[in-house]
């Protein structure tokens, strides 16, 4: 690929506007690239990370009166699923449906087809009775193809927190969008992390194993591989805070001393002070008011709180 090439890419273009604001940011879809999924499945496992385990029990404990306000308006539905990741959350209310010979489709969308791929493969191994039709498309485009022709209801899950990625403006925008797309009867299911105790938010992003480290380590390793960077993660520390009263979690990769970091393959370089951060992460926590308001701005009625048992996490299921 030429330079001209390279600095045409979606990540080129991302990384370059980051890099050159006053206040240096990246955005947080850049951690996840093959080895970052992979540091994402330690993070998930880890005693810190609350937030998988809490939404696993939600699921495991709750999947019948899930399944009832699921099918609560019509026994058959599209199961749309935004970022489905490996789907072993998700499977545990896959297995439940099916095993309960519930009329439905499982259709998770990615952009990725090879994390289709495997999902697919994974789950017709796993549960070889589900219907399981990928989309590979655009979140928005996917919904647009279904909504070409369909007779019946559409559930949208987007689970694990994920929303709590996106600026609290840039998540009404997101929720709003889905919901635009949406139609009478329709049911969207998001996973919210709660506030709770700030050390027990902080420790979730802070682990003592030092993976979350690594997580944001591989962001610059990541621009050291695809554009000839020159990144030394030893000059870098991972920095997160929470800030209890907005809710936000956010997270910085800060370097220790004043530098020039060059891209070969772009032929740019970007200056550092000592001390300087680059702004990698928003992990925002939400309250009742929140989720209600973000229902309340997306014209969605806030139909049913599934909790865990230590009222750490929930998934909202909210309805045209
Ligand atoms: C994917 N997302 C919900 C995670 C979170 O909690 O914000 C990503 C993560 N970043 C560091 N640890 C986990």
């Amino acid at each position: 690929m030429t330079t001209a090439e390279k600095l045409n890419s979606v990540v080129a273009k991302e990384v370059v506007e980051g890099l050159s604001k006053k206040n240096k940011s990246l955005p947080s879809w850049l951690f996840y690239d093959e080895e970052g999924d992979k540091i994402f499945q330690q993070i998930m496992a880890m005693p810190e990370y609350y937030l998988t385990d809490c939404e696993y029990e939600i699921f495991q404990e709750q999947k019948s009166a899930i399944l009832k306000s699921f099918s609560a308006d019509s026994p058959e539905f599209n199961l749309i699923e935004f970022g489905a990741g490996d789907g072993l959350k998700t499977e545990i209310l896959l297995k439940h449906f099916t095993s309960e010979e519930i009329n439905f489709t499982y259709r998770p969308v990615d952009i990725s087809a090879s994390v289709l791929k495997q999902l697919k493969k994974r789950m017709q191994k796993s549960l070889p009775t589900l219907a399981i039709d990928p989309i590979n498309k655009e979140y928005f485009e996917a919904l647009d193809e279904l909504n070409e022709d369909r007779k019946n209801p559409v559930i949208v899950l987007f689970l694990g927190a994920n929303i709590g990625n996106f600026h609290i403006s840039d998540a009404e925008l997101f929720v709003k969008k889905i919901a635009d797309n949406l139609r009478e009867g329709d049911k969207l299911m998001i996973g919210f992390d709660l506030k709770k105790d700030p050390n027990l938010i902080l420790d979730a992003y802070y682990d003592k194993a030092g993976i979350t480290t690594e997580f944001n380590m591989n962001l610059l390793r990541r621009l050291n591989r695809e554009f000839s960077a020159n990144f030394d993660t030893d000059t870098f520390i991972h920095y997160p805070y929470y800030d209890p009263q907005t809710g936000t979690a956010k997270s910085f990769i800060v370097s220790k001393i004043e530098q020039d970091i060059h891209f070969a393959d772009l032929e740019k370089s970007f200056h550092f002070k000592a001390w300087e951060p680059i702004h990698v992460e928003f992990s925002q926590k939400f309250d009742h008011e929140m989720i209600e308001n973000l229902a309340t701005k997306a014209d969605l009625k806030v139909q049913q709180y599934f909790y865990d048992s230590k009222n750490y996490f929930a998934d909202v299921l909210l309805s045209k």
